[in-house]
């Protein structure tokens, strides 16, 4: 079967989609011919003006439409994130032109909002929730062979006018069955070099953070070996001489032990190469992070969250101010790049608390820290999303006007607080927003 996948251009896109490169490896293995369509828009977002990001963007849409009709594939899938959930409407435009193609989508947003999805999209044929690989392998048989969808698991789709949700798919066990990503379905080119090159060691996360559908999306955490992890990142060395490589594991130190293993066997390997993760401040101590130093890792993404411990303790984060503080001068000490990310706009949070996080943020600033700010978006899959009115949050939009706001959320001037909760105005948020956007070094 031919099948195309797409990433659909946004305006926030420094990494390709190693989901997409999953699954085609997948497929391809099953003997499928597969092209991933993936046309980034190849700009650090702040540089450009927004009409020359928009033209990219709709240049870059164009083009994936103008590639897709070239392949003529039977079956058409795209992810979709929150922020480009408009690609189900480069579906139903892919539709008109290729009525006898099948259509599916997948990723972490349409996961949760299956339902949604196919009944306001005709021209979407499935969703494939949470894990991607082997549902696809499923479905490209049935869809091969004629045969019933009833009993592929994690699949949702229409039958008589009714939606149907099959019942979730088990989860993947045995991260180390799968193949290696289809990188070689991707221009690694069109991307920064400091950014083309990633890697996932494990999937999902532990923590019950209620702002984060991590837990929901993966249900769980699975790592894979380190040898398997060890046998991807030589083939990475020696394929690509990346600048950098990026694991994007949600947490990367879960099991401190597996991590400097993990450290040791690229020094033995003798793997030389420069590394990044992102991780939480606890579940490190001084010689498991000078065992990351010392085998290539040099930046560090930490969420943070907040400067409160209350607040810490409201969104269940599971740490405190004084772990946040006393790692990242630790991390700082050993010579990593530390960037600590923070949320403004916490359910319960007033404006003084607020302030107090910003306060904060500009301490571990002053130390030597880089700081993310972002304001808190309700996520589908998140515990906040789900009970708006328990955490007091009122959102500005909803459904089809929110993603495509977030859709739009990149382009410069455009980040606008989503949410606002009792106790901050919105000319407060305004105010909060400028003191993130002059004071800090990277937001969203
Ligand atoms: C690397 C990464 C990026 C990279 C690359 C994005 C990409 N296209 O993969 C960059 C830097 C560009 C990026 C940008 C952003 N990201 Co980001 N990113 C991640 C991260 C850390 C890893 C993604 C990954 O590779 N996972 C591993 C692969 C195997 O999983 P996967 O991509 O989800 O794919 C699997 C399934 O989702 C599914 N699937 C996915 N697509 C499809 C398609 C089909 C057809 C099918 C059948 C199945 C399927 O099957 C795949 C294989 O199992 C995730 C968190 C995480 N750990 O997943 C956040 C995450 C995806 N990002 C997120 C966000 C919010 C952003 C940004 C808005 C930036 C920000 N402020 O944080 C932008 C938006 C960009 C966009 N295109 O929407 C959220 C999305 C939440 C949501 N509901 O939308 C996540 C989930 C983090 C979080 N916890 O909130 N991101
Ligand atoms: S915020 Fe980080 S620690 Fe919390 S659930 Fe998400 S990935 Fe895990």
């Amino acid at each position: 079967m031919r099948v195309a996948l797409i990433n659909p251009p946004c305006f926030y896109q420094f990494e390709p989609s190693l989901g997409l490169c999953y699954i085609a490896a997948v497929l391809e293995k099953a003997g499928h011919e597969v092209v991933i369509v993936d046309k980034p828009i190849n700009t650090v977002v702040g540089n450009l003006s927004p009409a020359t990001i928009s033209e990219a963007f709709d240049a870059n849409f164009k083009k994936v439409i103008e590639e897709v009709l070239r392949t003529k594939p039977d079956l058409i899938g795209t992810t979709a994130t929150s922020h480009t959930f408009y690609a189900l409407k480069l579906l139903g435009i892919l539709k008109e032109l290729l009525p006898e193609a099948k259509t599916v989508a997948g990723g972490p947003h349409v996961t949760f909002t299956a339902d949604d999805v196919l009944s306001k999209y005709g021209s979407v044929d499935f969703v494939v929730r949470h894990e991607g690989e082997y549902i696809m392998l499923e479905l490209t048989k049935a869809l091969e062979q004629d045969h019933s969808l009833e009993g592929i698991r994690g699949l949702s789709y229409r039958r008589n006018d009714k939606i149907v949700n099959n019942p979730d798919a088990p989860v993947i066990e045995d991260l180390d069955a799968l193949p290696y990503p289809a990188r070689h379905l991707i221009n690694l080119e069109e991307y920064p070099e400091e950014t083309r090159v990633t890697l996932a060691s494990a999937r999902g996360c532990p923590h019950p953070c209620i702002f984060c559908e991590m837990h929901q999306m993966w249900r769980g955490y699975r790592a894979r070996s380190v040898e398997n992890v060890l046998g991807e990142l030589a083939y990475l060395v020696q394929k690509y001489s990346p600048k950098r490589i990026s694991f994007v594991d949600s947490t990367f130190v879960v099991d401190r032990d597996r991590t400097v293993r993990l450290c040791r066997g690229i020094r033995e390997k003798g793997l030389d190469f420069i590394w990044s993760v992102l991780t939480r401040v606890d579940h490190h101590d001084r010689e498991s992070l000078q065992e990351m130093h010392k085998a290539g890792c040099r930046i560090v993404y930490l969420g943070v969250e907040s400067g409160e411990d209350t607040t810490l303790s409201t969104i269940q984060k599971g740490i405190t101010t004084s772990q946040i503080e006393n790692t990242v001068k630790m991390m700082l000490e050993i010579g990593l790049e530390v960037i600590c990310s923070f949320v403004i706009n916490w359910p319960f949070e007033t404006m003084e608390r607020a302030e107090a996080t910003i306060q904060f943020a500009k301490k571990l600033k002053s130390t030597g820290a880089k700081i993310q700010g972002h304001m808190l978006i309700a996520y589908p899959g998140t515990e906040i999303y789900d009970n708006m009115e328990k955490f007091n949050l009122t959102p500005k939009y909803w459904g089809e006007e929110l993603w495509k706001v977030l859709g739009q959320q990149y382009l410069p001037g455009e980040s606008i607080p989503l949410l606002s909760n009792n106790f901050i105005s919105e000319r407060q948020l305004s105010k909060l927003w400028a003191e993130i956007t002059s004071g800090f070094d990277f937001w969203t």
